[in-house]
């Protein structure tokens, strides 16, 4: 009995900590040929695909996206980068995801992100050329910097039809 109630509360602190995050592969991204090999980076430590879709931003709903940015002066050229192709949006599922995810994409200038992470990996460009250019930091995708900006954005870019319920080998070693 005991152990049947503790169980119920193991479980319940478990889902607490069970997160959902958004993440785009950017035209960048798709163009270069790197959908595989980034969906595999969230794959290997064991993340659930819960939806995946690819879409073509308009400029309406990339100032959705990045409501929060509309004012930087980069913004101009982060909006003509994200509608130039098209994108893969996914949503991740898994333990603290949302911090697990933001680990492996590593920091927002590939110049400095580190070996290891998707953007230290596979790009090098730096805020210096691209303010001296004039051009948005290219650094192939997007993740959800917060609890707060998850729970928005998975709800602007999925349905709840969209988002699919299944068991993956990963939750049998987990729970
Ligand atoms: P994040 O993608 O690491 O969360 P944010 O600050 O949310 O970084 O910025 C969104 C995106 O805007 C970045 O991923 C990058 O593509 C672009 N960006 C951010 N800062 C700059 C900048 O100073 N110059 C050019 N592009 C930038
Ligand atoms: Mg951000």
């Amino acid at each position: 009995m005991l152990l049947k109630q503790l169980k119920a509360t193991e479980v319940k602190e478990e889902t607490k900590m069970m997160e959902q995050t958004l993440v785009l592969i950017k035209p960048d991204g798709v163009q270069r040929g790197l959908v595989g090999r980034i969906l595999g980076r969230f794959e290997d430590v064991g993340l659930k695909i819960k939806g995946v879709k690819m879409v073509w931003v308009t400029p309406e709903f990339s100032k959705k996206h990045y409501k929060e940015l509309l004012k930087k002066h980069f913004y101009p050229w982060l909006e003509e980068m994200i509608t130039e192709g098209p994108v893969v949006a996914i949503v991740l599922e898994g333990l603290h995801a949302i911090e697990l995810v933001r680990k492996l994409v590593g920091a927002t200038e590939p110049r400095t992100a580190l070996p290891g992470t998707i953007r230290g990996d596979f790009a090098h460009h730096s805020y210096e050329f691209t303010d001296a250019k004039q051009r948005s930091i290219k650094n192939l995708v997007h993740a959800s910097g917060n609890a707060k900006e998850a729970k928005e954005e998975v709800k602007l870019w999925f349905t709840d039809k969209e988002l699919h319920a299944y068991k993956t080998v990963h939750e049998k070693h987990v729970f």
